[in-house]
């Protein structure tokens, strides 16, 4: 049977002060457990191949990682930023963009849906303590599997179709998005409206979420659907 190619976006970090190129085994397991075959796209300076990546692969998986630049949603750096890396953001911004002229189904992930939206020119809070009225614990101490809050989803959304009104999910976020890019609805919120979750509007699979299901996936199969989501639909492409 002819399997769904999944283009897992990878990140950079310094090991020993050498830039590596990483992917949490944890993603490559997921897509393995949704029967997609998982592809590793690198991450580089060279612009000019993101077209032919996009051409290799029938679907997207964008990963979580550091914070973005803020110059890319052009804000002042607050003092709570984390760490971020520009050719990391250069790279995943464009992929994203291009991703989204070609139609091709996506499914982005914590740092993926800030990314998303960020490409669509939305803006994020650089840190909860920008955000009013924040009550609830998103950055947790407990096992990265463990769930800890629940998230409302609107009804008129994909993520409505494959969980219904309600879910519980992980959260390792301290940034989350603020203004909403163009041609993008909410499809989820915490318990202190905090987005959860974002989707594009008029497109086949297009979905950023701000939790880990890859992570969940470790205890059990509740958020298998939005992966062989994302695999069925990339075949159909
Ligand atoms: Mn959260």
């Amino acid at each position: 049977m002819k399997k769904s190619k999944i283009g897992i976006v990878s990140t950079l970090f310094l090991d020993n002060k050498i830039s590596k190129i990483s992917v949490s085994s944890d993603y490559v397991n997921a897509i393995e457990k949704a029967a997609g075959l998982p592809l590793i796209i690198p991450i580089t300076s060279n612009l000019e191949n993101i077209d032919s990546y996009i051409d290799l692969c029938d679907g997207f998986l964008f990963t979580g990682g550091i914070d973005i630049n803020p110059y890319f949603y052009k804000k002042n750096p607050h003092k709570e930023l984390g760490e971020f890396n520009s050719k990391l953001d250069l790279f995943q911004l464009s992929l994203m963009q291009n991703i989204i002229s070609s139609k091709k189904p996506f499914l982005a992930i914590c740092r993926g849906i800030q990314i998303l939206n960020v490409a669509c020119g939305g803006t994020l809070y650089q840190d909860f303590s920008e955000v009013p009225n924040n009550t609830i614990q998103h950055y947790q101490k407990s096992a990265r599997y463990e769930f800890i809050h629940p998230i409302n989803i609107k009804t008129d959304s994909l993520l409505y179709n494959l969980f219904g009104e309600s879910l519980y999910v992980n959260s390792f976020h301290h940034q989350c998005i603020n203004q909403l890019g163009d041609n993008l609805s909410i499809s989820a919120i915490a318990p202190d409206n905090i987005i959860e979750a974002i989707e594009l509007n008029n497109y086949t699979f297009g979905i950023g979420i701000q939790w880990h299901p890859e992570m969940m996936l470790i205890n059990n199969n509740k958020m298998l659907p939005l992966f062989s989501k994302l695999i069925s639909t990339s075949l159909k492409n």
